[in-house]
């Protein structure tokens, strides 16, 4: 290859439910990482690889910075940690529609030493024109050395101008990962992803926030993929809910992982779930690790 090629770790980072996993999904142009409405959705850090002619950027999405009040928590900080260490550049992604002091207390934490690109994302959000541009501008005032662009991860508002001003910043190396490398987690891995995707999607107030998938069981057979998973809960109530009415709540999250799973996948999947109850789950190191939130 002739010409210089740029590579680098781009690590997305931000409150929780700013838009991080969306716009790392429209950046890459696929459904890699999971999303919701709720917060504390992302709990890994995870890594989407663009390959291009040229360039490789290496993202991480991370869960969003938060106060720690669980081991689980502290688990998630440390895979934000991680990402602080071998940031080349900062994608610093911000709702738009919250106060600035979530952003400032988001910037307080990281203590970001490399070069940032503040995304003001969600710009869809707010309504009035004049208000959007005095809002950026006072964003723009506060973070005179940072490259700011509103954006929107939803609708795909100025996001073709996040790759140009990364190239901006890249260090000149060579690829770090094979050219069809996407990811550096395993297809059970995002498998698990989506099955507690729908747990958000499906389960109202902290059932989200109380369940862990462990992929126990993934055969790839001729025509169909087979798999079994754990759903963990911490508590017995917890798990009636999970179930539902005759089990209707399990078998429509089965249903709907199913599909996603199979599109994910390009197989047809035949799917187990099993719920199980691990009272504090999200303070027993064995448990954590043996759940992925390992360290
Ligand atoms: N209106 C609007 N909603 C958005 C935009 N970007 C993301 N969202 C929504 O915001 C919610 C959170 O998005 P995520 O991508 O899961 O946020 P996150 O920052 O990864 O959140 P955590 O993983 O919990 O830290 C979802 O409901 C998204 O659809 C946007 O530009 N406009
Ligand atoms: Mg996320």
């Amino acid at each position: 290859m002739t010409g210089k090629h740029q590579a680098g770790f781009v690590n997305i980072f931000g409150a929780p439910n700013a838009g991080k996993s969306t716009l790392l999904n429209l950046l890459l142009g696929e459904q890699l990482v999971i999303t919701s409405h709720k917060v504390q959705t992302t709990r890994h850090r995870i890594l989407g690889i663009m390959t291009e002619p040229g360039y490789q950027i290496v993202f991480s999405d991370t869960p969003g910075v938060i106060d720690i009040k669980y081991k689980l928590h502290e688990k998630m900080m440390q895979q934000v940690k991680s990402a602080l260490e071998d940031a080349d550049i900062a994608l610093l992604v911000h709702d738009i529609s919250r106060p600035i002091e979530e952003l400032i207390g988001v910037c307080n934490t990281l203590k970001l030493t490399v070069p940032v690109l503040l995304l003001l994302n969600k710009i869809d959000k707010v309504e009035d024109q004049s208000t959007l541009e005095t809002t950026i501008t006072d964003y723009k005032k506060l973070f005179p050395n940072w490259e700011v662009i509103p954006i929107s991860a939803k609708k795909g508002t100025n996001t073709e101008l996040v790759i140009p001003a990364v190239l901006k910043l890249l260090p000149e190396a060579p690829a770090y990962y094979p050219d069809d490398n996407i990811s550096d987690r395993s297809e059970r891995f995002f498998v698990g992803e989506l099955i507690r995707e729908q747990i958000y999607v499906l389960y109202e107030e902290e059932i989200p926030y109380h369940a862990a998938v462990l992929v126990h069981s993934f055969e790839t057979k001729p025509h169909i993929t087979v798999i079994k998973a754990d759903i963990i809960v911490s508590r017995e109530s917890q798990k009636v809910i999970l179930l539902g009415k005759a089990g209707s709540m399990i078998k429509q999250l089965g249903i709907n992982a199913r599909q996603n799973i199979e599109k994910f996948l390009d197989s047809k999947v035949h799917l187990e779930l099993f719920v199980k109850v691990r009272p504090k789950w999200r303070d027993n190191d064995t448990f954590l690790k043996e759940y992925g939130y390992s360290s």
